[in-house]
């Protein structure tokens, strides 16, 4: 896809969501016949280039005013008004469920829900869901977003920018570790044989971000997804000041938590009923649902 195509052959059709939290609204269309989700964002400001952007203002008109207190809205000046935009195309089923509008629900899966339901639903995916990452690794794709390479083939990763950051402000920063072993797919497959793995990844990882961005291991939120999107086993690395979507409990496990719980009990991961707040269009969650329906019991 090229910088033009987006602009001249996006052709809107619907939105799908709009969060005001986050700025941001997911639009539902399509590109040269192919099925298409936009993501709109509002970057953060950039305090290097604030009082140019201040100074620009023009058109300022005052919403409110009480005593000291004013609400004010104003144009700056368009280099200030860059939008993000993230473009999957061609989006899938999978993409559509993910971005559009969903309630959610809080689910327990217990070893046998994995064994029966989730671990028969990862195997069903295919391996062209996480191309992406695999591009990543071999370093076809994203290699000048990569801060750093471990080879190792069994405590190797590799530190990545994630696609929510663009590298430049450290209060942003979002990365994401992808293991080079392929045959990990979430914390339910981490054993006390992977511990030197993760303890390589938060080893090595807070310290690159520590040195790179100026962001010390305090102030570095390291976690793991459950239920991930992907399931090429990933560590997230944030900086806490950012409320990042999926930082939330429910979702994130922190690193050290995880670490810790291994160290405690080898096989923590694949005995521990483990309960996370899933979107409802989510297809695990209806399969989940489905099977509790049909044995007469509830995992909510
Ligand atoms: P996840 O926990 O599997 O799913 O995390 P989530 O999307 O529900 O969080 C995958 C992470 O990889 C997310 O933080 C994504 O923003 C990020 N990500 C996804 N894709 C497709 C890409 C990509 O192509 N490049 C990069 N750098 N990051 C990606």
């Amino acid at each position: 896809v090229s910088s033009q195509d987006v602009a001249a052959d996006f052709t809107f059709e619907a939105v799908l969501r709009e969060m005001s939290d986050t700025k941001s609204c997911f639009l539902r269309g399509s590109m040269k016949g192919q099925p298409a989700i936009l993501v709109l964002e509002k970057p953060p400001f950039k305090c290097d280039v604030i009082s140019s952007q201040v100074a620009s203002l023009s058109d300022v008109s005052i919403e409110m005013h009480n005593d000291i207190y004013s609400n004010l809205t104003g144009l700056s000046a368009p280099e200030f008004n860059r939008l993000s935009l993230k473009l999957i195309c061609p989006a899938t089923e999978t993409h559509f469920r993910k971005y559009g509008p969903q309630d959610m629900a809080v689910v327990t899966e217990t070893p046998e829900l994995y064994q029966k339901v989730t671990l028969p639903y990862i195997k069903g995916i295919p391996s062209s869901r996480i191309q992406w990452v695999y591009n990543i690794i071999e370093g076809t794709k994203e290699a000048d977003r990569v801060i750093l390479r471990d080879d190792d083939p069994t405590d190797g990763f590799v530190l990545v920018m994630d696609m929510k950051w663009d590298g430049s402000q450290p209060e942003s920063c979002y990365c994401v570790a992808i293991v080079q072993n392929r045959n990990v797919r979430s914390v339910r497959d981490l054993t006390r044989n992977l511990l030197p793995l993760l303890e390589n990844i938060l080893d090595k990882g807070s310290k690159c971000l520590a040195e790179k961005y100026g962001i010390p291991l305090s102030m570095q939120r390291v976690f793991i997804h459950y239920q991930p999107s992907y399931y090429h086993f990933h560590v997230h690395f944030t900086h806490v000041k950012y409320l990042a979507p999926g930082t939330h409990c429910g979702k994130a496990h922190l690193l050290q938590d995880v670490i810790a719980n291994i160290n405690l009990m080898d096989d923590y991961y694949s005995k521990a009923s483990l309960t996370m707040i899933m979107g409802t269009n989510h297809h695990l969650y209806q399969l989940l649902a489905a099977h509790m329906w049909s044995v007469g019991e509830s995992c909510f």
